[in-house]
């Protein structure tokens, strides 16, 4: 069988679904292979980055891989940043990237540069293939390396001589991934950890929502009855009326929930990656760490290890939660949840719209009170990400995708198509600033094509405004970080899609509200910023 043929086969023993990709010379044969293909549906993009950052979103969603394909040379640059990105938010994604024959790698050559080496530092796996042979062997790896704890992404090279070989070309055996527990002696310290301290602080992280063990943290929450915050990414995990939840934390070293962890004798850790902030910005009286995660806990000087339970997160709660733990009923003092609420403008009742100021926050009101359990909301990365960290609050966990590792702007609108095919059956909103929307407007031709309904909600302030916050900030002016828009809704007439401008609050509730009624297409709402 071609190689190409066999790496198909591979895939489909993978149960992979889409392959998204720009293809180049060095990847033709792949692409015959795919068009034979009845399981996987080859999504041909309108840039890398593109397909990677739909990968990402598709792998993040599906607990599935996210698969995508490029060219060699200027295709796998472009791919880059998107592996980058689900590398640091350990989303599961395979990039199987063309590269020249191996007869023309000693030279200085065409479009050639050493791609493996080039992916090595944003994979868990870089590598190239020597042996054609070893095609479905490689591709087995890749896929277990990149769903493997902390999952992340996989980088395969194929140089051009090997594509139109002939390999024997089974694919291995799928075998799930084989999952550990802390043994007892860990459990009890952590216990005993706990029933010591009197006033422990719980953080909640990422790796919760991986590996869904919402349910077990609810139960330990409500046993324990100490106060928790969560990252960024781990939005959703607790219901926003629980009276323990004192929302995200992770946007600067003042965070206002920090006074309330200050207070804390015991900081319980879960499932948190130190991607999204790191401890010296949360942890400056270096309280002590009962680490639960998937892995052992990263050594740094703001983050004395107290105690560590290493395992399946959710299987290590449910151990928890099984033996003898104590109640640590406290709360920050001075109401600080309270003033967390009010502070991030979470939870500001119901008022008439058409009374309010059309801003960020009053935006997220409206979607928060209009969406569902099954709504699906991707943020892209500017002030409006911080907002939406702060203020919006996602009725259950992964209904909300915030990139918080390399938190690259421009992943919103392909994160759409991502989150789309990943769950069909939900609503899908992206609310992204202009700066981002442009950097992948043009995906919507993408997803126009490929029928996908879905709400992208522009920001459209004419500025980098999370870049101009800053520079005021800084140095009381701020420089190059403004620019004048297309206009919007013509240009989302161009792709023929529809396309409205919201000039006021009241105007944009009233398009999502009728938009919602039934998403049978992409719309893009074009929101005119007070600034
Ligand atoms: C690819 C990339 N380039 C630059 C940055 C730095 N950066 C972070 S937020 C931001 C501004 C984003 O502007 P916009 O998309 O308009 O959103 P706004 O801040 O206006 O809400 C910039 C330049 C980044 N995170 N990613
Ligand atoms: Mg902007």
């Amino acid at each position: 069988m071609k190689v190409t043929d066999s790496l198909v086969h591979c895939l489909e023993n993978e149960g992979v679904e889409y392959v998204f990709g720009i293809v180049g010379t060095e990847t033709l044969d792949l692409a015959d292979s795919l068009s034979k293909s009845t399981q996987i549906q080859y999504v041909n993009v309108r840039h890398e980055q593109g397909a990677a950052f739909m990968a990402d979103v598709y792998g993040r969603l599906s607990k599935k891989v996210g698969v995508c394909l490029s060219t060699l040379g200027p295709g796998a640059t472009n791919l880059l940043t998107g592996i980058a990105s689900a590398q640091l938010d350990h989303s599961p994604v395979v990039a199987l990237i063309g590269q020249a024959g191996v007869e023309r790698h000693h030279n200085e050559s065409h479009q050639y540069i050493d791609i493996a080496k080039l992916f090595e530092p944003t994979t868990k796996w870089s590598t190239q293939i020597k042996e054609s042979q070893t095609v479905p062997a490689i591709i087995r790896k890749a896929f277990r390396v990149a769903k493997m704890e902390k999952p992340g992404s996989v980088a395969i090279t194929i140089p051009e001589n090997f594509s139109a070989q002939m390999i024997p070309g089974k694919p291995f055996p799928v075998t799930s991934l084989p999952e550990s527990v802390p043994v007892n002696e860990a459990l009890v310290a952590a216990t005993q950890l706990i029933k010591k301290q009197l006033k422990p602080f719980i953080i909640i992280g990422n790796g919760v929502i991986r590996q869904e063990a919402y349910p077990e943290l609810l139960t330990f929450i409500n046993t324990i009855q100490s106060p928790v915050s969560h990252s960024f990414m781990a939005k959703g995990v607790l219901p926003k009326e629980h009276p323990l939840n004192f929302f995200t934390f992770g946007f600067n070293e003042n965070d206002e929930v920090l006074p309330g962890m200050e207070e804390a004798d015991l900081l319980i850790v879960i499932g948190f990656d130190f991607v999204e902030k790191l401890p010296k910005d949360w942890n400056q009286k270096k309280l002590p760490v009962l680490h639960i995660d998937t892995l052992p806990a990263e050594i740094n000087e703001y983050y004395p290890i107290g105690g560590e339970l290493v395992g399946n997160i959710k299987m290590t709660l449910q151990m928890l939660n099984q033996s003898d733990l104590p109640t640590k009923s406290w709360v920050p003092s001075g109401g600080l949840r309270e003033q967390i609420k009010t502070v991030y403008q979470i939870d500001q009742g119901q008022p008439d719209p058409s009374t309010l100021p059309y801003t960020i926050e009053n935006v997220l009101h409206c979607i928060e009170s209009l969406t569902s359990e099954n709504t699906i909301v991707i943020s892209d990365v500017g002030s409006h990400k911080v907002s939406i960290a702060r203020t919006y609050q996602p009725k259950i966990p992964n209904q909300l995708i915030i990139s918080n590792g390399l938190a690259s702007m421009g992943i919103a609108i392909p994160g759409a198509i991502g989150a789309k095919l990943a769950c069909p059956d939900d609503d899908v909103i992206c609310i992204t600033g202009d700066g981002g929307a442009l950097m992948n407007f043009a995906e919507l031709e993408t997803a126009k094509r490929l029928g996908l309904s879905f709400l992208i909600i522009v920001l459209n302030d004419s500025m980098l405004k999370l870049e101009v916050q800053q520079m005021n900030k800084m140095f009381g002016e701020n420089y190059g970080v403004t620019f004048q828009n297309p206009d919007f809704v013509n240009l989302a007439a161009s792709f023929g899609i529809k396309g409205i401008r919201a000039s006021t609050l009241g105007e944009f509730e009233n398009i999502l509200k009728e938009e919602l009624q039934s998403l049978k297409e992409i719309v893009v709402i074009d929101v005119a910023m007070q600034n």
